[in-house]
């Protein structure tokens, strides 16, 4: 399906140093890419609601990551999927009475929206799920035919016990595995798998829901395999970055590496991603902003009240992408007087035409900036270096030689618009 519009990113004089960031799987910082080609998998919405700004902060944090592999001079292939057939989406239109079709159709569209807003860069590939099923099948006849599913009345089982390397991308132990199972779609207490954990790859037809024909019978595809099968059509059997929020770190990114591990067994390189990395949680008063608890703020509804989007963005990367942390009034109104500072400090120093570009004047905030972005994507302290910049800027009140090259900088970097 379309993605959105891709604002132009300036380039900048130099390259960013190598791209270090924090994998879940290993437990430590790992460089992000060797490069030239940097490829990165991150999990898209699912369109049931429009998108709350823990959603809108996963994929900021991944826009930095995309950001700074540019300014390193790396080829970004970077893929998305939208989960645009799912119980939650199923379930919401039958509350509301509503076309399941149209229900993702409204919300995809409001997404693509707010993510262009947010100058967010475009996936080359953005996949729904129902556009993927050929693909989705043939994945899975791999798996069925390394003998890696079972039949379960009707509902095809994927068995976990056929990849020797489970438990790799979470390390967690059986017990937490079966609770967050439980908690996050799976169905471990169920009489008959082979294993509790065992994730559903196909789910048979169930009465009053959509069906597709595929060689498991009629039915609809289990999530995880989902991800597999699209991840790995657009970027190959291994790339770089499997990104997601921490909620999915298990099951979903452990048992989509696993299917995919089964199905390019042998092939050489490890399947699936070589980097595995989990932005935190938004929380709204202390709790997980999320769409079945219905405590959330929306990135639509703030554009609406005539937010500035810029200003929903810093107050997002005020906080370090791995952070669990809280929406508040208070820190948008602190992002609002930063983005009028920061406008401010380019204004005064002259560069509405962008025309104040001394590179050697611009270095040490350069190089600042994107030792910081280097460093995990060290947002807060990216801010902070633009933060002295500004604020010396304002006091000195004399045009400033560099603002041309410091605010293409932080549009380039940051994705922030000083003009
Ligand atoms: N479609 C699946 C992934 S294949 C899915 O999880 N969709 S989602 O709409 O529920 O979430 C989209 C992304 O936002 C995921 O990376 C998820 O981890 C992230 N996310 C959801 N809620 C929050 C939150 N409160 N804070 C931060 N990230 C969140
Ligand atoms: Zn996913």
């Amino acid at each position: 399906m379309e993605a959105w519009p891709a604002v132009t990113v300036p380039s900048l004089p130099g390259q960013a140093p190598e791209i270090m960031i924090w994998d879940t799987a290993s437990g430590g910082l790992a460089v992000a890419s060797r490069g030239p080609r940097a490829t990165l998998y991150a999990c898209g919405i699912t369109p049931y609601d429009a998108t709350h700004m823990g959603h809108a902060a996963t994929y900021v944090a991944w826009d930095l990551l995309v950001r700074a592999w540019l300014d390193r001079g790396y080829e970004v292939r970077y893929a998305q999927n939208v989960t645009d057939v799912d119980d939650p989406l199923l379930e919401r239109a039958r509350r509301d009475g509503r076309d399941w079709r149209e229900l993702a159709s409204e919300h995809i569209g409001r997404y693509r929206s707010d993510m262009a807003a947010l100058r967010v860069l475009p996936p080359g590939d953005l996949v729904g799920a129902v556009e993927a099923l050929p693909e989705i099948e043939e994945f899975s006849g791999v798996l069925a035919e390394r003998g890696a599913l079972y039949d379960l009345e009707g509902d095809t089982y994927f068995c976990r016990s056929s990849d020797p390397a489970f438990g790799s991308v979470s390390g967690l132990d059986p017990a937490t595995m079966a609770a967050l199972c439980a908690e996050r779609g799976g169905d471990p207490g169920r009489p008959g798998k082979k294993d509790p954990l065992d994730p559903l790859v196909w789910q048979a037809r169930r009465p009053g829901e959509p069906f597709w024909e595929s060689r498991f019978g009629q039915g609809r595809p289990g999530w995880h395999v989902e991800c597999s099968a699209i991840a790995t059509r657009c970027l190959g059997a291994s790339f770089d970055v499997q990104a997601g929020g921490s909620d999915l770190i298990f099951p979903h990114h452990e048992m989509s590496a696993s299917h995919a591990r089964v199905a390019f067994a042998g092939a050489g390189e490890p399947a699936f991603a070589r980097r595995y990395c989990h932005a935190g949680m938004v929380r709204l008063g202390g709790e997980k902003m999320s769409k079945s608890l219905a405590n959330l703020v929306f990135v639509s509804a703030l554009r609406e009240d005539g937010v500035d989007p810029m200003a929903i963005r810093l107050a997002i990367l005020a906080h370090h992408y791995r952070s669990d942390w809280d929406w508040t009034d208070s820190g948008l109104a602190e992002a609002e007087g930063r983005l009028a500072r920061w406008r401010a400090a380019a204004r005064s120093a002259g560069v509405a035409g962008g025309a104040a570009r001394d590179q050697a004047a611009a270095e040490p905030v350069l190089g600042a900036l994107r030792a910081r972005l280097a460093d995990d994507l060290d947002a807060p302290g990216a801010l902070a270096v633009v933060d002295s910049w500004a604020d010396a800027a304002l006091a000195s009140g004399a045009a400033d030689g560099a603002a041309g090259l410091i605010a293409d900088a932080v549009d380039a970097l940051l994705g922030i618009a000083l003009w």
